[in-house]
């Protein structure tokens, strides 16, 4: 029996993926219209400023029951007015679908949400490891002046449901006042 050379590959340093079966999206601010309060500073800035990228492995179709994806998210740092730059946010499609992020670069915040509006939120650094459990909203926040870099793997089957976030937020917003990082 021949022993495959891996075809995947996955970067120890900030989890960047190559290889066969992997793809990358990238979110501009213009992707994110709504989705911060200060509307006067979102539109100031470049629409073509680019937020995050995910890079993806995926071995299977989405949609697949019992696959699993698995993707790096890296935040570039930055501000729109006193709110730090973050991803969309979701709840996922089959909302009991649930998910690990892992801290790999930099320093953040993941801000959760469940079905009530209820937020809470973890701190996410190089090592930090978080469950993310069904029915919870998920959004990543870069609180840091550097790359955020976070690993993610979820079901094949979970799909991204975006509208209820872009209508009504999570209910808190990671802001820098003052100097200090605060969620309010
Ligand atoms: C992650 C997210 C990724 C980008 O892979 O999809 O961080 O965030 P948005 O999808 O909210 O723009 C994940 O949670 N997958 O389920
Ligand atoms: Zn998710």
């Amino acid at each position: 029996m021949e022993i495959k050379d891996p075809r995947n590959h996955f970067s120890k340093e900030n989890g960047a993926l190559s290889g066969e079966k992997t793809s990358k999206t990238i979110r501009k601010l213009k992707d994110m219209k709504g989705f911060y309060e200060d509307e006067e500073a979102f539109n100031k800035m470049d629409p073509e400023t680019v937020l995050y990228e995910v890079e993806m492995h995926a071995p299977v179709k989405a949609g697949t029951e019992g696959g699993l994806f698995f993707g790096t998210s890296f935040l570039n740092p930055g501000k729109v007015g006193e709110e730090f730059f973050m991803t969309k946010g979701h709840f996922h499609e089959i909302i009991n679908r649930a998910e690990y992020y892992w801290g790999l670069e930099g320093e953040g915040v993941l801000v959760f949400m469940d079905e009530d509006g209820n937020a809470s939120a973890e701190k996410v650094c190089p090592g930090s490891l978080h469950f993310v459990p069904g029915k919870i909203a998920h959004r990543l926040v870069n609180t840091g002046d550097t790359k955020l870099a976070v690993g993610a793997c979820w079901p094949a089957d979970a799909g991204h449901q975006y509208g209820p976030i872009a209508e009504s937020g999570f209910g808190v917003r990671i802001k820098e006042k003052n100097g200090t990082i605060i969620a309010e």
